[in-house]
């Protein structure tokens, strides 16, 4: 096996790209955080908790909260954000909205100049228009499906405002999934039962004891742990630091099978296996075939536990299509070489192995095919519900495996309505929800039917989006189709603290307050539930901005609607209060200690603690004790290689069992000659998708100004591109201009741009006009992974790079847009 290591990343990366690169590696995330000011405010982010320094009622600076594992280094950047030039000052409509309202020309969308008007007559605006599609086209005019990352806080939470207040109104049509793990959340039920991907895994402390191989599939847990749902408690570090000690130590062997030497192998130092992207499938059927034809596979575990393992089997061996999925076979799909495809499943064989798969490796065109693949290779190797091996789906997210303490649950605010679920005037036209992806497909075809995981769905005519909490122009796919679907919307409001590529696209713009201009509570830790935090309001709202929770109530007292909107509480601590005292009712019965809410709310924080038996929790332990007394959610109870439900779809995308089906664009298809590089776009490391991109946390790693493209030093030679060059990366969809970064630690005929740079357009009232800062969606392809799931196929993009021998155009979207 190839070792590329750390070294050699070093030496591929050229002199002038090097300023840039040593500062990514010295803002390593193990540093070690600030020590706490007691005195300061509480408050909490994605990022972390911290106490807030405020001086002259301005947000001055953080110290991370003392029992943070691992402070991220981007919470220095939130003051920054709170006062950056993005801010939207004051409410804003589109100048062509505001003459002719729903009638204007929607062309103009993203070029058009905003006017500033007061907050009376915005929300008048919004209300009139909600009422307006309401009783013209009813409920199934508006799409408030509105996706996004938001941000934290059991009260502000935008999309469910939003959604709580439309319920109110009449309804809308709502979406379903997420951008993350789509493919993987739908076939997962099918196969174990359960979604896995936001399920607690088996412990940190037990891997790192027990395991002798760990493989990172396709997951970055360096990176990405950097940031919760919730708060991030950054709980999973120290365990990372743990792996590293162990294989110092001999105990243990890292594996990386990924296109690229991420952040996790970077640290890691592990044995790198790269596979073409998307291919993983086809190299893990080699495996599969290695396995069985020399009998190393664990019969019994397959027996016991699984069914359907004798379809797969005629798959495998080629009895189906005339195909064995030899090693050799997979060989030349996968291109790892045939011997190390066959000692790699016999190491995962014959040691204790741990396989954890992240979540880009589905957002790839029949994306569902890899967590079945993988779950039905850790069945041949036989060791899932043994302490510290099998498998796990979610150690890269929300530090994912940090034992869960004794906390009872925080409820939040929900669409949930003074206890009723349906509201009597909601129409049944109402329950309408697509794929989230779908959206464009969505608006720019009404009438068409998609499948949807054995249903059919229609997609209705929108003539409304409402986008709170998300910023859909950064994270769909296909931004140039994207854009035309939009024209055909009458009105797009949309709620953000920024003018982000989407407040940009609107027709009415809302100003937002971020976390530290509110109070709130939330949870620390998606899976550990180690605190609950006081989110304690530092500063006053910025300019005119207020919180969606009061935008929604004034709409909805516009509406008609404002006591069943507040369930007739007057302040923002009244909800607060009734969500701890809720836990705290739960907490008592559990014998789980919590201070009174004021003492709470005094000293910022409250901690539980964490018992012994959450540190040896192992998954899927008792269905391997007991397969009969504890079955898995399938309707065999057994882990399911072969679904009959799967079957009745009769999907030709999605076969009944996990099968390698060439995706829409890769490096083995023909399009491959006309655009020979494979774009992957990874999480970002400074960023939270598109959030903290308005800071300084950008002259971290941009290149001359705009978003970095990694390319090996063979693909850059073949172009005449160097280390920090501008280059145009392009392909039939859509245009960005990136800045190079030349470097072996990516494979030679893939690239990568981290998704969530802002989408700057150079003439936005042109169709199909270039990105001119790094937008990787204006490549990506509008389509679903397959008729099971509809999830989004970020991954699977084939594009081409030229140097940028033109004056290269100033990025203009961290100004704010034409104000009248
Ligand atoms: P964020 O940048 O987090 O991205 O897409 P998502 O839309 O979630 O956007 C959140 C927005 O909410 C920000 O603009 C922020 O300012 C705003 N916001 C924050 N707090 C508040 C609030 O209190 N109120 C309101 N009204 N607004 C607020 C992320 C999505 O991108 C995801 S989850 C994934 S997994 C996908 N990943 C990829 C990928 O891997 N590759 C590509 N090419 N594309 C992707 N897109 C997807």
């Amino acid at each position: 096996m190839k070792n590329s290591s750390r070294r050699n990343f070093l030496k591929g990366t050229g002199a002038l790209a090097s300023v840039a690169l040593t500062q990514k590696l010295s803002a390593n995330p193990l540093i070690s955080g600030p020590i706490e000011d007691q005195s300061a405010p509480m408050n909490g982010s994605h990022f972390g908790a911290f106490r807030a320094h405020i001086k002259g009622g301005q947000f001055t600076g953080v110290t991370a909260f003392k029992d943070d594992y691992q402070p991220s280094p981007m919470i220095n950047a939130l003051p920054s954000r709170t006062y950056s030039k993005t801010r939207v000052e004051y409410p804003m409509v589109r100048e062509g909205f505001l003459k002719h309202g729903h009638n204007s020309d929607t062309s103009k969308r993203g070029a058009e100049k905003f006017v500033r008007v007061s907050w009376d007559e915005a929300l008048d605006l919004v209300a009139s228009e909600i009422k307006r599609v309401q009783k013209t086209y009813g409920p199934k005019g508006i799409f408030a499906g509105s996706y996004g990352w938001k941000s934290p806080g059991k009260l502000h939470n935008a999309r469910v405002l939003m959604n709580r207040m439309m319920k109110l109104s009449g309804g809308y049509v709502g979406s379903t999934g997420d951008y993350s793990t789509a493919a993987a959340q739908v076939i997962m039920p099918h196969v174990l039962g359960g979604i896995e991907v936001y399920e607690q895994q088996t412990s940190w402390p037990l891997v790192v004891k027990e395991a002798e191989n760990v493989v990172f599939w396709g997951a970055d847990p360096m990176r990405c742990c950097q940031i919760d749902w919730t708060i991030s408690e950054h709980g999973a570090y120290p365990y990372l630091e743990g792996l590293k000690k162990a294989t110092k130590a001999g105990k243990m062997k890292i594996y990386a099978v990924n296109p690229l030497t991420d952040d996790t192998a970077m640290y890691l130092d592990p044995i790198m296996i790269r596979p073409k992207p998307n291919t993983d499938t086809a190299m893990m059927l080699g495996m599969m075939y290695h396995l069985y034809t020399t009998k190393q596979y664990d019969e019994k575990f397959i027996k016991k536990y699984t069914v359907g393992f004798k379809k797969f089997k005629a798959y495998l061996l080629g009895e189906i299509d005339k195909t064995p999925k030899t090693p050799a076979w997979a060989s030349e799909i996968c291109g790892v070489d045939e011997k190390t495809i066959k000692s790699f499943a016999e190491t995962l064989k014959n040691k204790k192995t741990m396989l954890m798969a992240g979540w880009g490796v589905q957002r790839a065109d029949h994306g569902e095919q890899f967590h079945w693949m993988l779950v039905t290779l850790s069945c041949m190797l036989g060791q899932i519900g043994m302490p510290g091996c099998g498998f796990g789906f979610s150690y890269h997210y929300s530090n994912g495996g940090t034992p869960s303490a004794a906390a009872p649950g925080l409820s939040g605010i929900s669409t949930v309505i003074g206890g009723k679920n349906k509201i009597d005037w909601m129409s049944a036209g109402a329950e309408l929800s697509i794929p989230v992806a779908r959206v464009t497909d969505l608006i720019m075809n009404p009438g068409k039917t998609i499948d949807f995981n054995g249903k059919k769905i229609t997609y209705p005519e929108i003539k409304m989006a409402y986008w709170v909490g998300g910023n859909p122009f950064v994270h769909h796919q296909d931004r140039n189709l994207m854009i035309e679907a939009w024209k055909k919307l009458e009105t797009f409001i949309v709620h953000e603290p920024f003018w982000t590529p989407t407040a940009r696209m609107a027709d009415i713009v809302l100003p937002v307050t971020t976390e530290i201009e509110n109070n709130d509570i939330d949870s620390m830790g998606d899976y550990s539930s180690s605190h609950f935090i006081a989110m304690k309001k530092g500063i006053e709202p910025y300019k005119e901005s207020k919180n969606d929770y009061e935008i929604c109530r004034q709409i909805s007292k516009r509406l008609g609607y404002e006591k069943e909107f507040t369930e007739g509480k007057t302040s923002e601590m009244d909800w607060i209060k009734e969500f701890y005292e809720n836990a705290k009712m739960q907490a008592e019965q559990r014998n789980i200690k919590m201070p009174s809410f004021e003492k709470f709310w005094e000293q910022g924080y409250v901690k539980f603690e964490t018992p012994e038996k959450s540190k040896q929790y192992t998954k899927f332990e008792s269905f391997r004790k007991n397969p009969m007394l504890n079955p898995l959610g399938t309707p065999s109870g057994k882990i399911e290689i072969y679904s009959r439900t799967i079957a009745k779809f009769k999907y030709d995308d999605c076969l009944p069992y996990p099968s390698w089906i060439e995706p829409a664009e890769w490096l083995g298809a023909k399009e491959a000659k006309k655009y020979p590089l494979h774009v992957l776009s990874p999480h970002p490391k400074y960023r939270l998708h598109s959030q903290l991109s308005n800071t300084w946390l950008r002259d971290l790693y941009e290149v001359q100004g705009r978003e970095p493209v990694w390319m090996n030093p063979i693909d850059a030679k073949k172009r005449g591109i160097k280390n920090g060059d501008i280059v145009r990366v392009f392909n039939e969809r859509g245009a960005t201009l990136a800045g190079a970064i030349v470097t072996d630690a990516i494979m030679p005929n893939v690239i990568k741009i981290d998704e969530g740079a802002w989408y700057d357009p150079l003439d936005p009232s042109k169709k199909d006009t270039m990105c001119k800062h790094g937008n990787v969606n204006l490549l990506t392809i509008d389509k679903g992974t397959s008729k099971l799931a509809q999830g989004n196929i970020s991954n699977t993009v084939l594009a081409d790079v030229e140097k940028y021998t033109e004056a290269a155009p100033k990025v203009t979207v961290f100004e704010k847009p034409s104000i009248v």
